[in-house]
């Protein structure tokens, strides 16, 4: 899955594509260079970003999904609102992405069990301008496990069908970018992946957004300034091989061509392992 943000504020790659043309063709590069889906957002959820309103997303993200589902892409809407999901999925996007997990908006669940599209489900705990606060765990895994259960569990209360959905550890979203000990949550939840998606019985696809990161900068922090976002694709691309070989369904990253070569990589591993 690769990434046009269409904000002028985003994590990783903000601004850059901002402009509805820049968008339109990045996305269909993205496409040339071997991405599978092209996922649209307007709305940054950076850590400490403060919410926009709806007609503002709408207007960010309309031409861009309009352009990339006339150029035949299979095109994800990232948001967090019904009434944008509403109007993306009337415009042909073949997922919702919903980085809440149906929390943020409760229209959301019922709006994509209509549709009957496939929905990711991310782990989240709260909108980006305090989730920083929220990152206090005993036991990440389990704990990230168990709150995903719950969302599934309450999705499919609204409708939504459990072949439907694709779980998300939601890398970066209230979890300590800390690099290493108790409190590096991303990494015990990466080292974790194949436990995380067992609910009642049922393994889920999953999903994992690990492309730029911050806790990545901090990996590579050697006391002084972190390093800059557009720095990690390379370790980004060691991520996407180590989740593809614990079975990840799915990338969702900035920059393609390195991660198809991770996925190719770690295709080729894990049908050598079971043979
Ligand atoms: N991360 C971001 C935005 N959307 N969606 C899913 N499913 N999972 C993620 O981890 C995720 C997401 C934030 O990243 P960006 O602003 O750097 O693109």
């Amino acid at each position: 899955m690769g990434v046009v943000n269409v904000t002028p504020d985003s994590f990783s790659d903000g601004g850059r594509w901002f402009g509805a043309d820049a968008a339109i063709q990045h996305g269909l590069e993205l496409i040339a260079q071997g991405a599978d889906i092209i996922d649209v957002g307007g709305e940054s959820t950076r850590p400490g970003a403060q919410r926009i309103p709806a007609d503002e997303e709408l207007r960010r993200v309309k031409p861009v999904i309009t352009e990339l589902v006339k150029a035949g892409a299979v095109v994800s809407v990232d948001t967090m609102r019904a009434q944008v999901a509403q109007w993306a999925v009337d415009a042909g996007v073949s997922l919702v992405n919903d980085v809440s997990g149906g929390l943020a908006d409760p229209y959301m669940p019922r709006l994509v069990a209509k549709a009957g599209v496939p929905y990711v489900v991310m782990h989240w705990r709260g909108h980006s301008h305090d989730m920083e606060k929220r990152a206090v765990y005993q036991d990440v895994v389990r704990e990230v496990h168990d709150e995903l259960a719950q969302r599934v569990g309450a999705v499919t209360a609204e409708g939504v069908d459990p072949s439907m959905i694709v779980l998300d550890p939601g890398l970066g979203f209230s979890k300590n970018p800390a690099p290493r000990g108790a409190e590096a949550h991303n990494w015990q939840l990466l080292a974790g992946l194949s436990e995380l998606a067992t609910i009642g019985g049922r393994d889920y696809p999953v999903l994992v957004g690990a492309s730029r990161k911050r806790y990545l900068s901090r990996l590579f922090d050697s006391g002084g300034e972190p390093r800059p976002f557009l720095e990690n694709d390379a370790a980004t691309a060691a991520i996407t091989a180590l989740s593809a070989a614990a079975g990840a369904w799915c990338v969702r990253v900035h920059q393609v061509p390195a991660n198809v070569d991770a996925v190719r990589v770690a295709a080729a591993y894990r049908a050598a392992a079971r043979s």
